[in-house]
């Protein structure tokens, strides 16, 4: 490992391993029984990313700077071994998280690998036999690489910015589409009440879309529905009269086209509504209604009053479907093909995925792809996505863990510069590296506190939330408003109408500025991610395309720092002497800094101060 001389290094903090440093604290100090390592030859820690290239994951928890290697070879051939070092999430190999990328001039095919961890000049094999000292006799095994094994995910969305509207709080623009019970523009949103945004309202707003350099919309659900938030469809072919007709979704999805502006609708498939045409016929006909069987009744006939049916959260009015059916499985698919037919639609965000049929879901994506192939499925889950992210399901999934980790890391939650880093890493590392540049990252939705009101309405904290957001891995999602600053706690809180105001706040102009910056910048949008320690407590990474890179420095403190940078630190190749220009900067307490630059000219392109 080169050496770093210009940073004070942080000491290998272990606490930050949570339950595994449980089983590191009472091992004995000098032995391989203080290694614990996480890696199994299946597709969560090995998989395809093309025919012949895949990508192989591999944990460590264990002394900082562990070298670990890889030795593979064909299991015909082998007298033609290969040894390859796999990289590090942190440039000073402090990261438990490892990887490598291997490239074949066929497609990959009966591999056989170990690997060799070296602590301190000691080295390790690592094998189906587990770790050892001598050099293993059984070998991890890759099998073959078909076509519909490699992930395939839409290239339209990577690293892109997206914006998540409301429908009925975005802009009202017919009037004569209204409801009766509609309130005012500046009312406070409840439950219930209904402020008379519509499909036309985004129709006027696409030039402020594009404006704002958004590159993909989504909608909240915009099928007939009794809500405001019509997440209980009664009927999933029509749009809901109050935000408008078919065609004014085709003018939408034509006129966002025309502005390289891509377009998905929320597919509320896991329920439906209880005033759906469909539950009425099973409340009616019970039994021999023809639905009987898409939803789990307990009993010979639909008991409204004690609710004898599975529902959503045990909300009697969003009864649950039952994927085991199959004229189900043929309607829901009919209905996901029929928009993309009829309005051209981009892709679809699929709510509570997590809680459907998985094998529902691979028919879905197979008969949705089949239509159109860049069709973009999103998830939504709030917990660890993995599940959903084996390449048959989603492309990519709503990222509340981003959200998370940012608002304890700024809001002064339980996670401090080093178990930030830790859980960042760990989220990257759980998802598959296809994915990473697709991670639909958000600070606040429909169903969290904003963003500003999260963070204390601390506009200084928001605005490193808004770094964070827009220079991490992933697609970052504004929900509509966020832009403004809008505050809100949650849902309905989170649901106040757009605020349309003239007068630019400062967060305005500088998530503006950030997504300007993130559009200009192809190694924020797809380059690899990698931490590194600098000052006392900078949270710090660098993105890196090729030999441009980019340095993220957020100070969570009040405290200045101050900073020597040298290029040469930023890279794990020697450079000539020449190439190495070095600064002296200042990143000021609850500010950021970005830092731009070039290895193979060792320049310091460009300091922002954010
Ligand atoms: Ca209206």
């Amino acid at each position: 490992m080169k050496p770093h001389n210009h940073y004070p290094k942080d000491p290998f903090n272990h606490t930050v391993y949570k339950e595994k440093d449980k089983i590191l604290l009472h091992l004995s100090n000098d032995s391989m029984n203080n290694i614990l390592i996480q890696h199994s030859d299946t597709r969560e820690y090995i998989y395809p990313i093309a025919r012949n290239q895949i990508f192989l994951k591999f944990a460590l928890y264990s002394s900082p700077g562990a070298i670990v290697k890889i030795t593979y070879w064909k299991r015909f051939e082998d007298e033609r071994i290969s040894v390859q070092p796999l990289a590090n999430f942190h440039l000073e190999g402090l990261s438990p998280y490892y990887y490598t990328q291997l490239t074949f001039s066929e497609s990959t095919r009966y591999l056989l690998y170990f690997f060799t961890v070296t602590i301190a000049d000691h080295s390790y094999y690592y094998s189906p036999l587990g770790l050892t000292e001598k050099k293993p006799d059984q070998y991890f095994q890759y099998q073959y690489t078909n076509e519909n094994d490699v992930y395939q995910i839409p290239s339209w969305s990577q690293g892109k910015v997206g914006y998540h509207i409301f429908v009925d709080r975005f802009m009202n623009g017919d009037p004569n589409n209204d409801v009766a019970e509609k309130v005012s523009w500046d009312s406070l949103p409840s439950r219930t009440n209904f402020f008379g945004g519509d499909l036309k309202g985004i129709i006027q707003k696409l030039d402020y879309l594009q404006d704002l350099q958004i590159a993909t919309v989504i909608l909240s659900p915009i099928f007939v529905s009794p809500s405001n938030h019509k997440y209980d469809t009664i009927d999933y072919f029509h749009i809901d009269p109050s935000f408008g007709t078919i065609e004014d979704l085709r003018t939408l999805v034509r006129g966002a086209h025309q502005r390289n502006i891509k377009v998905i609708l929320d597919g509320v498939f896991n329920h439906i509504g209880y005033y759906s045409l469909i539950f009425q016929d099973v409340i009616t006909h019970g039994e021999s209604s023809q639905y009987w069987d898409w939803f789990y009744i307990h009993g010979s006939k639909v008991d409204t009053e004690f609710v004898n049916y599975e529902c959503v959260g045990d909300y009697k009015w969003m009864p649950k479907l039952r994927y085991s059916s199959s004229s189900l499985r043929e309607y829901i698919l009919s209905i996901g093909k029929y928009w993309i037919e009829v309005a051209d639609i981009d892709g679809w965000r699929l709510d509570v995925a997590d809680e459907v049929d998985f094998t529902f879901w691979q028919r879905f994506r197979q008969e949705i792809k089949k239509i159109r192939s860049d069709t973009l499925l999103v998830g939504e889950t709030w917990k660890d996505g993995r599940d959903l992210l084996r390449g048959d399901e989603m492309d990519t999934i709503m990222n509340y863990r981003f959200r998370t980790n940012v608002v304890s890391f700024l809001g002064g939650g339980s996670l401090d510069v080093k178990s930030f880093q830790h859980q960042m890493e760990e989220m990257i590392f759980n998802y598959p590296s296809p994915v990473h540049h697709h991670l639909y990252n958000l600070l606040s939705s429909h169903d969290t506190s904003r963003i500003m009101t999260a963070l204390n309405n601390n506009i200084k904290r928001v605005k490193q939330a808004i770094v964070l957001l827009m220079t991490y891995p992933g697609m970052p999602i504004i929900f509509y408003g966020d832009e403004m600053g809008m505050e809100g706690e949650t849902d309905p809180d989170c649901r106040k109408t757009m605020c349309w105001s003239t007068a630019r706040s400062s967060i305005e102009a500088f998530t503006r500025r950030m997504i300007d910056i993130r559009n200009t910048s192809l190694s924020l949008q797809k380059g690899s991610m990698m931490h590194l320690n600098i000052g006392k407590s900078i949270y710090c990474f660098m993105r890196k395309l090729d030999d441009e890179w980019m340095l993220i420095m957020i100070n969570p403190t009040d405290i200045d720092e101050q900073l020597d940078i040298h290029v040469s630190d930023l890279c794990l190749e020697t450079l000539p002497q020449s190439h190495d220009a070095s600064m002296v900067v200042s990143v000021r307490g609850h500010e950021s800094m970005l830092i731009h630059g070039s290895f193979v000219k060792g320049t310091i392109n460009e300091v922002r101060f954010l």
